[in-house]
């Protein structure tokens, strides 16, 4: 196989050139169950195939990924974790395992985040489940992450415009009752749609800055390891707590 070495290296010093520029960076981290649409949210962000997704799932191993694209003269950093991720909790393993992965990529951009990108996947029924996400996430990274520093994106937008045609989203959101607005108002409202597969290069920049608008209502902190390390104790808790559970049930 040839390897054209000199794009590589273009390519690297892109990375690290955009890597120095300290001032309008703006670091965004995603976070959602595996085949919930990350990566390609990741991409149409950063509005190039940069992160793995879908078919290739399987050749993905774990780790920190990142790239960054730059709209209306900001630095965009947009981080994937390419592990398996279960925001729930189902077992002891796995949510250390998240624990793990966060503490990755956490530790990975020292200067910290934004915001992190709660990614749902639009047509997915919203249950208790989802509900006790956000409780999982706060005692992962602390009471107040959510209302801080989270912004819910929902992919599959288009599909969203099959099955409700003639509803804007807003319109959407308004209407739901139950877990989902619960959820949304954990968020305080921040949320987007997103169409990962649009073509249309206007309706990508659009979706991007509708996004950025959503971070930008955000208090302008970054959520860094000093952060992390403060919850310590609650995840030492949460994973102590599922092992009761779990033993209690005789597993
Ligand atoms: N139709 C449609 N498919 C999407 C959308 N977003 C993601 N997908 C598909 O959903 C699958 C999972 O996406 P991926 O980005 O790999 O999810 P991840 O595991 O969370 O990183 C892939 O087959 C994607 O092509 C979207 O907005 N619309
Ligand atoms: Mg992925």
């Amino acid at each position: 196989m040839v390897v054209n070495t000199s794009i590589i290296g273009n390519e690297i010093i892109r990375k690290y050139k955009m890597s120095l520029k300290e001032d309008s960076d703006l670091d965004l981290l995603l976070i959602g169950k595996t085949g919930n649409g990350k990566s390609s949210a990741g991409n149409s962000i950063l509005r190039r195939q940069v992160f793995e997704s879908g078919a290739s799932m399987n050749s993905i191993t774990t780790g920190v990924n990142f790239d960054f694209t730059e709209i209306d003269n900001r630095v965009i950093k947009v981080v994937d974790v390419r592990g398996v991720q279960e925001t729930r909790e189902t077992e002891a393993k796995s949510i250390a395992l998240f624990i793990r992965e966060m503490e990755h990529a956490v530790v990975a951009n020292p200067r910290g985040y934004h915001a992190f990108l709660i990614v749902l996947r639009f047509g997915v029924r919203f249950t208790q489940e989802e509900v006790n996400t956000i409780k999982f996430l706060k005692a992962v990274f602390g009471e107040t992450f959510v209302r801080d520093f989270c912004i819910l994106v929902m992919t599959f937008g288009d599909f969203f415009e099959i099955e409700c045609e003639g509803l804007s989203f807003k319109e959407w959101c308004e209407r739901e009752t139950g877990n989902f607005k619960e959820l949304l108002s954990e968020f305080n409202q921040r949320i987007i749609l997103l169409k990962n597969k649009i073509k249309d290069a206007s309706v990508k920049i659009h979706q991007v800055l509708e996004l950025l608008k959503l971070v930008d209502q955000l208090n302008d902190k970054r959520y860094n390891d000093e952060n992390f390390k403060q919850a310590r104790e609650s995840q030492i808790k949460l994973q102590f707590n599922f092992e009761l559970k779990t033993y209690a049930r005789g597993r």
